[in-house]
């Protein structure tokens, strides 16, 4: 293609961006846009799939049955968000194994939340409250995103995560009326889930070496530092509504800015679990490497039976 056409084209993508235009799988793109959304999207996919660890770890120990069959739901839930988005990135020109292998050889990220433990069950309610409730602020944001199959997927994707984020509140309301050592738990959920949910959107914008790009492309609708103070703002409330005390001695409401002032994130921990030094990183990559060769049959048998279906339905039309 000569150098005047791609220029054509590139012009005609940045109108069709600027008029919020979805971007559709088999629209001219130009390359470094289809690439950025492959490395967000099968990102967040894996982050579903590897945030059904820490959750699913509570499933056989439930405190009830009710609680139970809600927290099978979620884990559940997550699993088909991962599908979603992997098909989403598919429609790129990215396989499916493609991805599984970036992600198993540590070439791809997963959300850095999801390599801390969850020890007690107040975990499970501070991960619904905190962890999808940061996922939701994201995720809204990303519901008017150009690329088309991402932002339909977000659309579903949120309704879900409502459930899931009123859910763990639940958990929560229940703990801090409960005993005072129920009380106690979820006060310490919330002391050791807090920080690391403020890390979930990423570095400061100024460190952030995608968003620049990102936002121009409408890709992401919201820098990484205004989702974040966005959650602050929402989710302080809902801590002071069920009596828990976010551990942040420097919180401060301020008048002037009508934000939350809060104190500094430790950014060394958040770069020491994205490089995969956090608590649980090694655990959860064993654990997805081992479902995945677990799995082998599984996908052996379905494609097998799907290409007994094909061969089937051939004979029949000749
Ligand atoms: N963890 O330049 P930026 C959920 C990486 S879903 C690990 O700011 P970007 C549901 C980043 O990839 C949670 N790595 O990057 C659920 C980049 O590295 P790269 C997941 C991180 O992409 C709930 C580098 O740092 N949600 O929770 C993180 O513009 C409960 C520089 O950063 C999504 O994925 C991090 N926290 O902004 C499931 C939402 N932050 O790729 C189960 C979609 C940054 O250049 C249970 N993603 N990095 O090698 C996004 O909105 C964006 O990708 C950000 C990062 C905001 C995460």
């Amino acid at each position: 293609m000569s150098e005047e056409k791609i220029k054509d084209l590139e012009n005609q993508f940045e109108e069709r961006i600027a008029r919020d235009d979805k971007i559709e799988p088999k629209d001219w793109m130009p390359e470094k846009y289809r690439k950025t959304h492959i490395r967000q999207i099968s990102q967040h996919a894996h982050s579903e799939i590897v945030g059904m660890l820490p959750e699913g770890n509570w499933i056989t120990r439930a405190p009830s049955l009710r609680r139970k069959v809600a927290l099978l739901a979620k884990v559940q839930d997550e699993g088909g968000h991962g599908l979603y988005l992997y098909s989403a990135a598919e429609t790129l020109g990215i396989s499916r194994d493609e991805m599984i292998e970036q992600l198993h050889s540590g070439k791809a990220k997963y959300s850095s939340i999801f390599n801390y433990p969850s020890v007690t069950w107040a975990d499970i309610g501070a991960i619904g409250w905190l962890v999808d409730g940061a996922a939701i602020i994201n995720q809204v944001a990303l519901c008017g995103t150009s690329f088309g199959p991402y932002a339909r997927a977000m659309v579903r994707i949120c309704k879900e995560e409502s459930f899931h984020q009123r859910q763990g509140y639940e958990i929560m309301l229940t703990l801090a009326n409960g005993t005072p050592e129920q009380k106690a738990m979820a006060q310490d959920a919330l002391n050791r889930w807090w920080w690391p949910s403020l890390m979930m959107f990423g570095p400061r914008d100024e460190d952030s070496p995608n968003t620049a790009l990102s936002m121009k492309w409408k890709l992401k609708r919201k820098t990484n530092d205004e989702l974040r103070q966005q959650f602050i703002d929402q989710t302080v409330p809902q801590a002071e509504l069920i009596d828990l005390k976010v551990p942040d001695p420097d919180l401060k409401w301020n008048e002037e800015r009508g934000h939350y002032d809060f104190g500094p994130i430790d950014w060394d921990e958040f770069w020491q679990v994205v490089k995969g030094h956090g608590p649980c990183n090694r655990e959860r990559m064993e654990a997805r490497r081992s479902a995945w060769e677990n799995g082998a049959w599984v996908r052996e048998a379905a494609m097998a039976h799907a290409d007994k279906k094909a061969k089937k339905s051939l004979n029949k039309a000749s």
